[in-house]
């Protein structure tokens, strides 16, 4: 069994009920349960800022897939929720489900990059990473609790709860 942190992000088509409706689709995964979920956080877009606001959550799983298995598994929830993937960068999507962190596990090829290579900078990641994991460290050994401390937080706040 390994625990694999999922980011969870929406801007279009009501994100908030898209992060609702993405946390059940995780929790119907086979051989894979929601171990705990962050508070949804509103955020203000990186990147281009002629896109919506954003919702932001991040969902901890204990899973017995491969880290491409649950990859598959995540990009069919965001097939399913109607995103339709497009060649502009950091633009606007219905659902993105991101590998964060998959046990300490370090991975780079074609499908896959884990940790994820963002994360550091991303204030809508740490903050609710660490509100659901204040003890965690990354592989390299940083903790995500001073690295959430030492970021801007650029807007971020909790906007509700998510139900499991
Ligand atoms: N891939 C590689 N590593 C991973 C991983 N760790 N997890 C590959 C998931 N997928 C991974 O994904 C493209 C390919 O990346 C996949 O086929 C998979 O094999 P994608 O979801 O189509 O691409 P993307 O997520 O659109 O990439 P992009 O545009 O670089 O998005 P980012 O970096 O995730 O940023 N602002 C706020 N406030 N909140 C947000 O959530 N999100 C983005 C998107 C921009 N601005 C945002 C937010
Ligand atoms: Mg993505």
């Amino acid at each position: 069994m390994a625990i694999a942190y999922i980011g969870l992000g929406s801007n279009l088509a009501d994100p908030a009920q898209q992060i609702q409706n993405a946390v059940y689709a995780l929790s119907k995964i086979q051989q894979t349960e929601i171990a705990s979920v962050s508070s949804l956080y509103f955020s203000r877009p990186m990147g281009p800022q002629d896109q919506p606001d954003y919702m932001n959550a991040v969902a901890a799983l204990n899973t017995e897939h491969t880290p491409l298995a649950l990859l598959d598994a995540l990009q069919a929830i965001e097939n399913d929720a109607g995103r339709i993937r497009k060649d502009n960068r950091w633009g606007p999507r219905i659902l993105d489900l991101d590998i964060l962190l998959f046990d300490s596990l370090v991975i780079d090829n074609e499908r896959l990059t884990v940790p994820h290579y963002g994360m550091k900078e991303r204030e809508f990641v740490l903050l609710p990473l660490a509100e659901i994991a204040p003890n965690l460290t990354l592989p390299d050994g940083e903790s995500v609790a001073v690295l959430s401390e030492n970021i801007a937080t650029k807007g971020l706040k909790v906007y509700g709860s998510l139900r499991t």
